[in-house]
């Protein structure tokens, strides 16, 4: 469901719904239909209109949906009146990206980072549905006295994000040993738009073998390696979890040791998917969670990736040859102009060495 305010952009706005579509069928659901309403405003109680809220009724009477998806974010209230009108769940764009989050996540960092966002989610949005919550968290005892379920629920949440808030930064200070090891050697962090090819350049230029996928984020932890081809230079390079359009700053946060790598790093490699056909919005959102992190003041080089399926004329640009070298073009697919760009790290590379 994608309602148009009147300030949206077109392409935006339906661009963001595709993408909606991917993060959905990436969360393993299947898409029966895309509703959209144009309003002057949002409504207080439903997001949307009465009228609407009848007419997907009737079609998830008839279409058997199970699950309603909007791809604005909701306040409890509207979550509660909708699905007590719908009788379905109904979630919002942070709930089911955090609910891919949740699949993807392998490692003990990511499980307690996404768990953290996943409770800093929650916790505004507690309404007396959350009864299970004292089962999942609690135990014997657990409700104080005069405490309503809501209160307790609350209490428990916060308890629990302590708790995981305390684990984060245990393994923050393992983070900070491991760094201070490698703080010799130069390193390299690839960063991007969530698809934009990271993991396949990251394999080509180490030659390891991260999973890559054409789904939405496939990469959660981050992964540390060699450069392969530098000649007995020690740079490491490593890949990170993606960035999307409308990212809550509350799960941004929470990815915070993980960010923390691209915050240290010596350089970036900004990944952009050029054969998309709004690369330059993906690359001022990439370029806006930087700036957010504190990261945007690291050198920086852009990758334009999938050239050979971009139908954009690149050797026309003229970055090949700009004289500071920032931008490369290339197919990590298909090992194109990938030797340029390992040139140009190795140049910096030795160049931060001896500076
Ligand atoms: N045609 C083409 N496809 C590519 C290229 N590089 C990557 N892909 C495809 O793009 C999809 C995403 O690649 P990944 O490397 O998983 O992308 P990522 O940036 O790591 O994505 P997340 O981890 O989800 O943020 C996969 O289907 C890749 O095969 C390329 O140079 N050309
Ligand atoms: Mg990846």
């Amino acid at each position: 469901m994608g309602v148009k305010l009147p300030r949206a952009i077109d392409y935006e706005f339906d661009e963001s719904l595709k993408e909606l579509r991917l993060l959905a069928t990436s969360a393993g659901a299947q898409v029966l239909d895309i509703v959209t309403q144009e309003r002057k405003k949002i409504d207080p109680a439903y997001f949307i209109g009465k009228g609407k809220v009848s007419e997907i009724r009737a079609m998830i009477d008839s279409g058997g949906a199970n699950v309603v998806i909007f791809d604005e974010e909701l306040t409890p209230a509207q979550i509660r009146n909708l699905e007590n009108s719908l009788e379905v769940k109904v979630i919002d764009r942070a709930t089911l990206i955090l609910d891919i989050f949740v699949n993807r996540a392998k490692t003990n960092e990511a499980k307690v980072q996404v768990e953290l966002a996943q409770l800093n989610h929650l916790l505004p949005r507690l309404t007396r549905q959350w009864t299970h919550l004292s089962k999942q968290y609690g135990g014997i005892g657990t409700k104080g006295p005069g405490e309503t379920q809501l209160e307790t629920d609350r209490r428990l949440i916060n308890n629990k994000i302590k708790i995981l808030k305390k684990k984060l930064d245990k393994i923050d200070k393992e983070r900070i040993t491991q760094r201070k090891n490698r703080l010799d050697l130069f390193r390299v962090c690839l960063v991007g738009y969530t698809n934009a090819g990271k993991s396949t350049l990251f394999n080509c230029l180490t030659k390891s073998g991260v999973i890559t996928e054409n789904r939405l984020f496939s990469t959660l932890d981050s992964t540390t390696r060699k450069l392969a081809d530098s000649n007995g230079r020690k740079i490491l390079l490593t890949d990170t979890v993606g960035f999307i359009n409308k990212l809550p700053h509350h799960l941004v946060a929470s990815f915070k040791s993980t960010l923390d790598e691209v915050r240290l790093a010596n350089l970036l490699i900004h990944v952009v998917d050029f054969s998309h056909p709004h690369y330059l919005k993906r690359i001022a959102n990439v370029t806006e969670v930087l700036s957010e992190i504190g990261a945007d003041k690291i050198p920086i080089i852009m990758a334009f990736n999938k050239i050979d399926k971009s139908a954009e004329p690149y050797a026309e640009f003229g970055h090949y040859f700009t004289p500071d070298l920032r931008n490369f073009f290339i197919s990590a697919i298909k090992k194109q102009g990938i030797e340029h760009l390992i040139k140009r790290i190795t140049f910096l590379a030795d160049d931060n060495n001896s500076a």
